[in-house]
């Protein structure tokens, strides 16, 4: 009996037909079909899987939660859901350290709830990214605990090993100076083998030996699978570390320690080596032979916006589609100048390629509190918003960043669920403030859950901040980003208008336009400070034609509609979005005649 050859796509029908509706997605809006992939101008939303929403009361989140969530997703009009590790996992690193590549963590649901996930969100308009850690493994997947039994075991070359030296004394010492990022030293020595393996972070998450072919050969399945089951792309962590010296040589020292009180390194020697850049190469060139644009994003934290462009593949384009920019948003300060300096370099020096924006993650403090003065907080939000969705780039938000979620750092040692803050308590508290459950409403555990235990505690003021109040209050932060990123959707100038910084020197105010090929000019203003501002815009000397501006959303309160030419008053913190109009051009037969 002869079998049925398999479907040609690896997709089953129910997946490729959902799949249909995916594009073209700009339809909507009257505009043909778009020339360019989805992904350049999306709207991606980072879904913390552990606290977004709990379908069973183990009080942790899971995919079917993720399924019961998407309606709201949907009226919020992002594009695409980038998801957190779910593999299985012994979860020292929270999913980061994975033991099986393609499998789903029971605690998380099943490869079933994954499919089901992938087609009810494509019904809605919405891809599925997912996490995939290429770096390392858990020190319980399959080919660590092979590699560790013997120097001959098969998968022993899979993992970066090193004999290291021997002191005056006899003692074992690691072969060089180079730190986890989790503290203390990357090297951990394994006495059945009498070597030393490299962790670039916790001892339990041993790095790959990328210099193997053999790794290159089976992570690159591993993608190939999640491709074939309808992933839209990845979002790579700590890409930039995957390759390291090969004489394994000392990093320089740049004097001090860090939080965890190890000597700060200068990484030449762990990060940024142009082999790990020929793998991306071949991982696109894979990628980019699956139908329906996927996407490669990497989680790229470099010092200078210029260092971002070679993640591209500079004017190759050839590397990483979106790799994040964390210099604009991942900052401490409010601070007019260094935005626009942060937003022309990423116009100017990446070899014309999207830049990815992002303010919010499951690493950093939360935009809130960051960026706050503890007065002006809620019309800073609206000023965080308005720039990065009105931005020359594409988007991450972060779960809960939409309603202001504040960051709650845990109060005593004994409530720190992170590793990091456990070792570095207290004066590094760890990533527990920034990664509490989503707030849904005012019920208990703010309807994240029906267990009281929840694996963090939800923060103690959802009564009052929940999706479900911003929901009903038509001034609220979500309403905010609703209407942006609706414009984003319908206005061209907006999505993908080209950028032109005005005012350059203004120290409180930042203002630029975003033109659309067809002419359509947008003019943003944000007043990053505490007093009023009054400005008086020049659109002509930047080339703009336009005579009247009219208000299209602003804060705080309503902003009126302007002469161009004529001085505007900016209150304290206001952000103000506003369409150039031109008056009205008398008829040409009409003209001739006067
Ligand atoms: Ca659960
Ligand atoms: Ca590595």
């Amino acid at each position: 009996m002869s079998k049925k050859p398999p479907a040609k796509s690896g997709l089953s029908r129910r997946l490729h037909r959902a799949w249909q509706r995916l594009t073209p997605r700009a339809s909507a809006y009257g505009h043909a079909a778009p020339a360019e992939p989805w992904w350049r101008h999306s709207v991606i939303y980072e879904i913390y899987l552990r606290s977004f929403q709990d379908s069973n009361g183990d009080g942790i989140g899971d995919l079917k939660g993720v399924v019961q969530r998407l309606d709201y997703l949907e009226a919020l009009g992002i594009d695409a859901i980038w998801i957190t590790p779910f593999y299985p996992s012994p979860q020292v690193d929270f999913g980061y350290d994975i033991r099986d590549c393609r499998a789903i963590d029971p605690r998380f649901g099943t490869l079933a709830d994954f499919d089901e996930l992938v087609v009810q969100a494509a019904r809605r308009g919405i891809r599925v990214l997912l996490d995939m850690v290429l770096n390392h493994t858990s020190e319980e997947h399959p080919w660590f605990r092979d590699a560790v039994r013997s120097r001959d075991s098969e998968y022993h070359d899979y993992y970066l090993w090193s004999d290291g030296r021997t002191n005056e004394n006899g003692e074992r010492l690691p072969p060089n100076n180079w730190v986890s990022y989790f503290g203390g030293s990357a090297w951990e020595y394994v006495p059945a083998v009498d070597r030393f393996y490299y962790h670039r972070y916790y001892r339990q998450q041993p790095d790959l030996n990328w210099r193997n072919p053999g790794v290159e050969h089976a992570m690159f399945d591993n993608i190939a699978f999640w491709l074939e089951r309808g992933a839209s792309g990845f979002r790579l962590d700590a890409i930039t570390g995957l390759i390291e010296d090969a004489q394994l040589r000392d990093e320089p020292a740049l004097g001090g320690v860090n939080a965890l009180g190890d000597p700060r390194l200068d990484h030449i020697y762990t990060d940024n080596l142009p082999e790990t850049h020929e793998v991306i190469r071949r991982l696109r060139a894979m990628i980019d032979t699956y139908p329906g644009k996927r996407v490669l994003i990497g989680e790229t934290y470099v010092p200078r916006t210029s260092d971002l462009d070679a993640w591209y593949g500079g004017s190759q384009h050839n590397e990483l589609h979106l790799p994040m920019d964390t210099l604009v948003g991942l900052g401490d300060r409010l601070d007019a100048t260094a935005f626009r300096k942060h937003l022309i370099e990423a116009a100017t020096e990446l070899h014309d390629s999207q830049p990815l924006l992002v303010f919010d993650n499951h690493d950093r403090v939360r935009s809130w509190d960051r960026y706050g003065d503890g007065v002006h907080d809620a019309e800073i939000a609206r000023i965080i918003a308005m720039l990065l969705l009105t931005s020359r780039a594409a988007v991450l938000l972060y779960q809960g960043e939409e309603i202001g979620q504040r960051d709650a750092p845990p109060k005593r040692i004994e409530d720190v669920r992170d590793p990091m803050g456990v070792r570095g308590w207290p004066e590094e508290k760890g990533r527990d403030g920034e990664r509490r459950p989503m707030q849904w409403d005012a019920s208990p555990q703010a309807g994240f859950s029906s267990n009281p235990q929840t694996w963090l505690a939800v923060t103690a003021d959802y009564p009052e901040l929940n999706v479900e109040r911003a929901l009903a209050d038509p001034d609220s932060l979500l309403h905010w980003h609703r209407h942006l990123i609706a414009m984003r959707a319908r206005y061209d100038a907006l999505r993908s208008g080209s950028l032109v910084v005005l005012d350059r020197d203004d120290p409180h105010v930042l203002s630029y336009a975003r033109v659309s090929s067809d002419g359509n000019v947008m003019l943003v203003c944000l007043n990053m400070s505490p007093t009023t501002q009054t400005i008086r815009l020049n659109l002509k000397s930047a080339g703009l034609i336009g005579e009247r501006l009219r208000t299209l959303l602003s804060s705080p309160g309503a902003l009126p509609d302007v002469e161009i030419g004529t001085p505007v008053a900016l209150p304290p913190y206001a952000a103000w979005l506003a369409a150039v109009r031109e008056r009205p051009r008398p008829e040409p037969a009409a003209a001739a005649r006067s």
